[in-house]
């Protein structure tokens, strides 16, 4: 890997750590990131030429695999038309009803360019609409970068093994209570005491970003019905499993409807762009209709667009999930029997199209429990799938990703490639 270590020495240079996001600098796993050529179909191709079989996605969005030939067509048509206006298109009210047919819990939505500011937007919303200033989220959910929300969070802050982030005003985090995933009884018990005071209810229905740890059907309903009680929105951040665990979403899956979701990843096709989008009577209280002020100079930006369209319009066809689970059953039940047959101790626990592979004896339900498994030994892990030439997230806190792309050949590698470095 002589190029990429070259790229990253010069990149370290002029770019904080050499990376753009943290968790892609490899560093809690070690070793020199691989500097990427190009991608197409399941495939990444690094700069040294060689070709993995790629489970991280973008962490999420490439559903239909790298480069695919309709949402590469729809950009370039929409880019001879030029790449932004700052006016509003009909494409954009098209793909907000796309989105609708999904989750029709967001009856009305607002794009913008991340799920840091889809979270964020959610918030602030919730904070202007019922006048109180406290939410709750939990521990080892990531919910992007703002503020409010790097309080204990998981993924790249977990990764790095830091409580939060530095230069966050205490004022601002102590309005932030982080309490422990699928506890109901913490939750209640905070509710009874607090639940007044609580602007919203922040969690990732699935969480993803501690590896992969779906709330149990328990605690979303319990959600549900205290933040009901007590006036609270309900915020289902699914900018990870939105178009992933199912059709609908986790929202699908478990029955449940909140007053807030947000939406990231899969939507925008791999280019920028997030929602958050819920009830009228609080999505209404936005700006330049409500006094919740909320901008951006690209949101709704028209190749984001027609790349969320291209791609939602193809996940219209119910056949694609069918697939995608199949394919996933698969990859993991053979990958729990490699683990049964070798006696290793380690869980492999999926939602849909996600998984994660824990280094622990038994199940994961929560953060401190995934802190307890064994990371070195998923470093390990990881290098050597790396060197067979299968690409997982280089992080224990994050979740691998199957697209349409992947087939019995990439799964049947994938699985010989496990085997070897188990
Ligand atoms: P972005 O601001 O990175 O677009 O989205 C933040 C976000 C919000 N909510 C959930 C559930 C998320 O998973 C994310 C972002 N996920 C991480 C990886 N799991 C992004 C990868 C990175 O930070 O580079």
């Amino acid at each position: 890997m002589k190029k990429s270590q070259k790229l990253f020495r010069e990149a370290k240079k002029i770019i904080p750590g050499g990376v753009n996001s943290p968790v892609r600098a490899f560093g809690s796993v070690g070793g020199t990131p691989r500097f990427i050529k190009r991608a197409e179909r399941a495939y990444l191709f690094d700069v040294d030429g060689k070709k993995y079989i790629d489970y991280v996605l973008s962490w999420g969005p490439m559903i239909l695999g790298h480069a695919s030939g309709e949402v590469v067509k729809a950009i370039i048509d929409a880019a001879i038309k030029g790449t932004s206006y700052g006016a509003p298109t009909e494409q954009e009210t098209r793909l907000a009803e796309l989105i609708k047919e999904a989750f029709p819990s967001m009856q009305k939505m607002r794009l913008v360019n991340s799920g840091t500011e889809a979270t964020m937007t959610a918030i602030r919303l919730a904070r202007g609409v019922t006048h109180r200033k406290k939410i709750i989220k939990f521990d080892g959910c990531y919910h992007g970068h703002s503020d409010s929300l790097l309080v204990k969070p998981g993924s790249g802050v977990a990764t790095l093994g830091l409580p939060g982030s530095s230069g966050v005003p205490e004022e601002i985090a102590q309005l932030t209570i982080s309490l422990p995933f699928n506890d109901i009884c913490a939750f209640e018990q905070m509710m009874r005491t607090e639940g007044n005071n609580i602007a919203c209810v922040l969690v990732e229905p699935v969480a993803g970003n501690m590896g992969v740890i779906p709330g149990t059907s328990e605690f979303l309903w319990a959600l549900r019905n205290w933040t009901k009680k007590y006036g609270t929105l309900l915020v289902f951040d699914e900018v990870m499993t939105g178009f992933r665990v199912a059709h609908g979403g986790a929202q699908q899956l478990y029955g449940i409807k909140p007053d807030l979701t947000c939406l990231g990843k899969i939507v925008g096709g791999g280019l920028p762009l997030a929602v958050v989008g819920g009830k009228n009577e609080v999505m209404n209280a936005l700006a330049p209709k409500g006094s919740v002020y909320q901008a951006g100079t690209l949101s709704g930006n028209p190749l984001a667009v027609a790349s969320g369209i291209s791609v939602l319009e193809t996940l219209k066809n119910p056949r694609i999930y069918s697939d995608l689970r199949e394919k996933s059953e698969r990859l993991v039940n053979r990958i729990r029997m490699i683990v049964e047959k070798k006696k290793k101790e380690i869980q492999v626990q999926s939602v849909g199209s996600m998984f994660s592979l824990f280094f622990s004896k038994k199940p994961v339900e929560n953060f401190d429990q995934a802190k307890k498994c064994n990371i070195k030994a998923y470093s390990r892990f990881f290098h050597k799938l790396l060197e067979g030439g299968v690409y997982f997230p280089p992080s224990a806190y994050e979740a691998c990703f199957i697209s349409e792309a992947h087939g019995k050949k990439e799964i049947d590698k994938t699985l010989k490639v496990i085997e070897k470095s188990l």
